[in-house]
């Protein structure tokens, strides 16, 4: 089965699928070996992977290459996030068919203006014109070779304040478009708002979210409740800050490295990870 037809088959089953954000190919080693269903190119970790804010800032070509490590990575599928599609139709066109190209299972393009900024950033959001991003959205379904390349339409109206009747609107005129699924976004505290969406969608596509905001919804309740998808967009990223932070002030306050040596994987880990045996077979 290819990875296409693998994250199709994630987002149709009855199981919710879980997949990770991961900004490098070693992000996703890792993210595979804890067992998850798939894993997201995040454009807010590839940012910040280059201390760029998540503002739209990366070219196409760039998060192509990077989320192209990460595919190389991992038997895993990998959805992509493409932002806004970096332009119009015909650049939503390119995007579909260099990330299909590249091997890659889906793209998520989301309903915001070029220069697109962070959904949890403060001050408001600009969206774009729902007909133009459903015309990209159809020109992009249009511009796939296998009909198993995944097309996920993000909509924003609720992180824009537009409310649940706007949101629908769009997630209606995005699958008449041919979005495959649709990914609802929500800085909200609770999962009120994406219960009331996913209760007025009845399941027409499939269903993804990004709970950031709402942690602690429980996933078997995101399950009844009809989520196909969930991503945990931001976490790895996070984790090795918190981590990278605490070792590095600790060896610069105690002098040395030998406080913190038993809490940072060992080298032996690393060449595990890195598949040193295998590589050094090649050259005997
Ligand atoms: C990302 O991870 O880049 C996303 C999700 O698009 S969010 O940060 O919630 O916008
Ligand atoms: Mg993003």
């Amino acid at each position: 089965m290819s990875k296409a037809a693998r994250l199709r088959a994630l987002l149709e089953r009855k199981e919710t699928a879980r997949i990770v954000g991961s900004r490098d190919a070693l992000t996703a080693l890792l993210v595979e070996e804890a067992g998850f269903d798939g894993l997201w190119a995040s454009s807010f970790e590839i940012s910040a992977s280059r201390a760029l804010p998540d503002l739209g800032l990366l070219t196409m070509a760039e998060l192509l290459e990077a989320s192209s490590h990460v595919n190389e990575a991992t038997s895993l599928p990998l959805l992509a996030d493409c932002d806004t599609g970096f332009g119009g139709r015909i650049n939503v066109v390119r995007t579909v068919q260099q990330f299909e190209a590249a091997g890659v299972a889906g793209v998520c393009f989301e309903d915001k203006v070029f220069p697109k900024r962070n959904s949890f950033l403060l001050g408001g959001q600009n969206l774009e014109e729902a007909e133009e991003f459903a015309g990209r959205i159809e020109a992009g379904a249009r511009a796939r070779r296998s009909s198993d390349f995944t097309l996920v339409a993000r909509t924003e109206a609720l992180i824009a304040g537009r409310g649940l009747d706007e949101a629908l609107r769009r997630a209606h005129l995005y699958a008449d478009a041919g979005a495959d699924a649709i990914l609802i976004h929500s800085k909200k505290r609770t999962p009120v708002e994406v219960l009331e969406f996913l209760q007025a969608w009845q399941a027409r596509t499939p269903v993804v979210i990004v709970p950031t905001t709402y942690p602690h919804w429980d996933l078997a309740d995101a399950q009844a409740a009809g989520v196909s998808m969930v991503i945990y967009a931001n976490h790895a990223l996070r984790a090795s800050v918190s981590a990278m932070r605490d070792v590095l002030t600790e060896i610069r306050v105690r002098g040395g490295t030998g406080a913190i040596e038993d809490r940072v994987a060992p080298m032996k880990e690393l060449f595990g990870l890195t598949d040193v045996s295998k590589w050094e077979e090649w050259s005997a």
